[in-house]
């Protein structure tokens, strides 16, 4: 039943998740990896306009998924020319296969730029790291253990980064129970109290 219930989470974050891919481009034509992440929410349409870069997803032969992108290397708040921009994309997670790759287009000319196997969203070495999360490698990343990624939901585990108690699983620490505190802190006074007046009546009597 557990492992039913913990499957049906999964598929679910499978459909709700996508790829944030963030990379920066250089005047060259050089492309590095900044992060590609699982995240929660919708991936974006795929931009059909004339640019000469190409995001695409591929799985052997087949594309998958194919975005077109610019790069502008002049600042639209400064108009200072840059040597390399930050480029973020967010595409369809459908799992850790395939590839992600980089082209440019020159005249009839199409160059790789960059190329990123997605079996590194899990390496499945125990260690919940680089690129890994809960959604694309649950088992390096544990729910209750840290992957920069907030999942609140029922999973009887609390999520440490979700804050503010939005992972209903995150119960907050019980307030200490003052009434107790003063009850007993009233009985230590009134004890003192009786036996300070016990002795000094003592000491009273022994003298006479
Ligand atoms: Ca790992
Ligand atoms: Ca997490
Ligand atoms: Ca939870």
């Amino acid at each position: 039943m557990t492992i039913l219930i913990v499957s049906l989470i999964s598929i679910t974050v499978l459909a709700q998740s996508s790829l944030k891919v963030n990379f920066f481009v250089a005047k060259n034509h050089t492309v590095t990896t900044q992060t590609v992440r699982a995240i929660l929410g919708d991936p974006n349409d795929p931009d059909t306009a004339d640019f000469p870069y190409e995001l695409l997803h591929l799985d052997g032969d087949k594309t998958l998924f194919l975005t077109h992108f610019n790069a502008n290397f002049r600042r639209i708040d400064t108009f200072e020319d840059v040597d390399e921009v930050l480029i973020t994309e967010r595409i369809p997670y459908s799992g850790n296969f395939g590839k992600l790759r980089i082209t440019y287009q020159n005249g009839s000319n199409t160059f790789v730029l960059w190329s990123f196997d997605l079996r590194q969203l899990c390496d499945r070495d125990n260690v919940c790291d680089k690129y890994e999360n809960t959604i694309t490698c649950p088992q390096d990343c544990l729910i209750a253990n840290p992957d920069l990624l907030c999942l609140p939901r029922f999973d009887n585990a609390c999520d440490p980064d979700c804050v503010g108690g939005i992972d209903p699983d995150c119960k907050p620490s019980p307030a200490p129970d003052y009434s107790l505190i003063i009850v007993v802190s009233s009985i230590i006074v009134v004890l003192y109290f009786i036996i300070t007046l016990l002795l000094y009546n003592r000491r009273r009597t022994k003298r006479r």
